[in-house]
């Protein structure tokens, strides 16, 4: 098959991959069994770390068990459309039985309803917007099935305009946050889990109602840490050919650390960022770490 960057087309106000766009009927209509659980993300804000605890809480930290398959056929993901050897979304939930963990980069007003119908649960996971945009940016590089992310100052702004797949950013953690009381979505940080993992897989197995002894806790912590996954190859998407994700661009796992935007933003570039940031963001208490 032949892989060429797609388009990005509207579906409620939001940018989507035009596969997506063109399934949305059938990905709205997604019912989820009430113990599937939803691991929701804004792309790049660490989706495959949270999906990998989950996974290795669920499995009683066995490794071996977590290298059944690549993360994206472990967790579908859920409005994926994509040409092998990545699987649908759809097709690959139709073929698992409940419970199954769910990914979904999708923007909370169009995360299809029966998840708040049947009260699934659902981990949210935010990074700070800067690092989040770094990470985007090269992601859209090297995945030659996302629309070209063009030069880098072209890129800052459209991710302030919100013109990249899945939309706006700051949208997208906002409307997280506003609905996590009411739909009980744990709502986690990058910076947290670098910071203390031990205490965010903790929070994550509490939520999840499980109760892991003290050393499975540690063992999940050493396989989630990022050295570790960089090299498993069922967590670090090398699975996917070249033609697609092209690792000479940039690798998947590419640097795992917080304030690497410090490397790329110039001063005007993070002049213009922050005040357009305070503007968005207005009076939303979201506790991102300032001093990123
Ligand atoms: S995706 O495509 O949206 O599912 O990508 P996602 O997994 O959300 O984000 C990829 C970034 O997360 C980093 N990553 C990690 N950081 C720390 N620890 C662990 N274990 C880990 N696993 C993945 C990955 O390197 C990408 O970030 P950058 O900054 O580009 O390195």
């Amino acid at each position: 098959y032949s892989i060429h960057r797609l388009k990005l087309k509207d579906v409620h106000g939001v940018p989507l991959l035009e596969p997506i766009a063109q399934s949305w009927e059938s990905i709205s209509a997604f019912c989820p069994d009430p113990s599937d659980l939803l691991i929701a993300t804004y792309p790049k804000a660490g989706t495959t770390w949270t999906q990998e605890i989950v996974d290795l809480l669920l499995h009683d930290g066995d490794a071996e068990a977590c290298k059944r398959a690549p993360t994206i056929v472990r967790n579908p993901f859920l409005e994926i459309v994509a040409p092998p050897p990545v699987p649908s979304g759809l097709e690959l939930l139709s073929r698992m039985t409940p419970p199954r963990v769910i990914k979904t980069h999708l923007p909370i007003q169009l995360v299809p309803g029966g998840f708040w119908k049947n009260k699934c649960k659902v981990i949210y996971t935010a990074r700070n917007a800067k690092d989040n945009l770094v990470s985007y940016y090269h992601f859209d590089r090297m995945n030659l099935s996302h629309p070209d992310p063009g030069p880098w100052d072209g890129y800052v702004r459209k991710f302030m305009k919100g013109e990249l797949a899945w939309g706006s950013w700051y949208d997208h953690v906002k409307g997280y946050w506003r609905a996590k009381e009411e739909r009980n979505i744990l709502y986690l940080f990058y910076e947290d889990m670098k910071e203390n993992p031990r205490r965010e897989v903790e929070r994550i197995m509490r939520y999840l109602g499980l109760s892991v002894p003290r050393g499975v806790l540690e063992k999940i912590v050493r396989l989630t840490s990022f050295e570790v996954m960089k090299d498993n190859p069922m967590a670090n998407y090398t699975f996917i050919p070249n033609i697609v994700f092209d690792s000479s661009v940039s690798p998947f796992m590419r640097k795992g650390a917080v304030g690497d935007w410090t490397t790329h933003f110039s001063p005007e570039q993070t002049e213009l960022f922050d005040e357009d940031y305070a503007r968005q963001m207005g009076s939303t208490s979201i506790p991102f770490r300032s001093s990123i």
